[in-house]
């Protein structure tokens, strides 16, 4: 197989093709329903899975090697974003993601650190006008330092409160130059282990004080795009505040913050919040909260975030379905939250990864399309809820019944009867829109 430096660009080369270097179903520029692939997918890359994961885990250490051959930090972090780049272009994906500690080495102290990172966003926006890249959101790692075990805006220490609102400000900073269209909320440590020692109410309540005061400081600064919440349910925490789509809606409307904040909705988060990723999907939709996405899958055996290169196209196809419904993307996109396995430890598996999870994407587009455009499905909901079209349905939806006039004409019924659901039925007709030929 070939090796990474002998790659130079990866092009779609159709369904037949045994090249693996190759996409099978991603053709960035070919336009379906009015739009090109590229602008339906909005593809990003994760700068922590993509540009930092060598395949360390719990029990071992890296598999692989990301310095790109330097020592000195600073080189080392502008050779990760030349490959970065690099990457980016081979792969035809226009937008990335990072949190401020992904892009630079952090210094001794948070002033240090601070530095070195507006130095690499620097090093970043000439990188983007070189190779006619853009940043689709930024995010504060405010869950991996020691002074972090507490959480960050839900931490007992209020000096931790206002460590993590100086990286919230820095990644804003970085977004807006690097013209990044949302900015990411992803709540690790706003949690907690255990009640015994946890003021709920005030940690709630600040965690909304610290989303407000964002808000306030991006539109200052001029960030127009949007906020994100990013639901999970556990991990590392026992329990997130930011459960699921549900939840976070919920904790929005509560403090007055739905609209500036929608969703960045993870596959594998979904999954380990007893949804599908479909349900976060919908949920989102139906709250006017759908923006953006972090896909990948999880595996079902195991109980963690595995964060994979997403693969089942039944998942894909379902989301690309709630996706189109909810409008497409706007300041969204699909962001590979996704890792190569620990075994897959090349550079080359790097490209091999996102090819499969583009494709897998790029297959469930046309086939959630498909799916619209068979309407077997949307044609059974729409008859499913016909009662509601006339009779007592239309009153009910028109507000003209009571309880007293539901009860008189329930009495007088002598026979209901609910149609089949025929869930086997629809499960069928998808199979047969993805294998027709
Ligand atoms: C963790 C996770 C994060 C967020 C950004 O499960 O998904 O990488 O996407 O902090
Ligand atoms: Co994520």
């Amino acid at each position: 197989m070939k090796k990474y430096s002998d790659i130079k660009k990866i092009e779609y080369l159709g369904p037949q093709s045994k090249e693996p270097f190759a996409f099978k179903y991603y053709n960035p520029d070919e336009i379906i329903h009015g739009k090109k692939m590229r602008d339906h997918l909005r593809f990003a890359m994760s700068y922590w899975h993509t540009i930092d994961y060598a395949g360390t885990d719990m029990f071992g250490g890296n598999t692989g090697d990301k310095t790109f051959g330097k020592t000195d930090p600073m080189e080392m972090f502008k050779a990760k974003a030349d490959f970065a780049f690099d990457l980016m272009d081979k792969l035809s994906i226009d937008l990335y993601c990072f949190h401020d500690v992904d892009i630079a080495p952090e210094g001794k102290t948070l002033k240090e650190s601070l530095d070195n990172f507006y130095t690499m966003v620097d090093y970043l926006d000439k990188l983007q006008k070189k190779y006619n890249k853009r940043l689709l959101w930024s995010t504060a790692n405010n869950f991996g330092d020691k002074k972090f075990m507490a959480g960050a805006a839900t931490s007992p220490n209020a000096d931790v409160f206002a460590c993590a609102a100086a990286k919230v400000k820095a990644c804003l900073d970085a977004d807006v130059k690097l013209g990044g269209t949302c900015y990411v909320f992803w709540g690790g440590r706003e949690g907690y282990d255990t009640l015994i020692n946890t003021d709920m109410g005030l940690e709630l309540d600040n965690m909304a004080r610290f989303l407000r005061i964002a808000r306030d400081y991006g539109r200052k600064i001029g960030f127009k795009g949007d906020f994100l919440l990013e639901p999970k349910p556990k991990e590392p925490t026992k329990h997130q505040y930011d459960f699921d789509t549900a939840t976070c809606c919920n904790f929005l409307r509560q403090y007055d913050l739905l609209g500036d904040f929608k969703m960045n909705i993870e596959a594998n988060h979904a999954t380990l919040a007893g949804h599908t990723f479909q349900h976060e999907l919908r949920v989102a939709r139906l709250n006017g909260a759908f923006c953006s996405v972090d896909a990948n899958q999880g595996d079902p055996m195991l109980g963690w975030d595995t964060d994979q290169f997403p693969t089942n196209i039944y998942d894909t196809i379902y989301a690309m379905y709630e996706i189109i419904k909810a409008g497409g993307f706007t300041n969204g996109g699909l962001n590979f939250d996704s890792k190569t396995r620990r075994q897959s430890n090349t550079l080359e598996d790097i490209l091999l990864a996102y090819i499969a999870g583009m494709d897998t994407f790029a297959l469930g587009l046309r086939l959630a399309y498909k799916l619209i455009e068979d309407g077997r499905i949307d044609e059974f909901i729409e008859r499913r809820y016909a009662s509601y079209k006339s009779g007592i349905g239309k009153d009910i939806i028109d507000g003209k019944v009571t309880l007293e006039s539901l009860a008189d004409y329930a009495c007088k019924l002598d026979h209901v009867e609910v149609e089949s659901g025929r869930q086997e039925y629809l499960e069928a007709i998808v199979n047969n829109v993805i294998f027709e030929k």
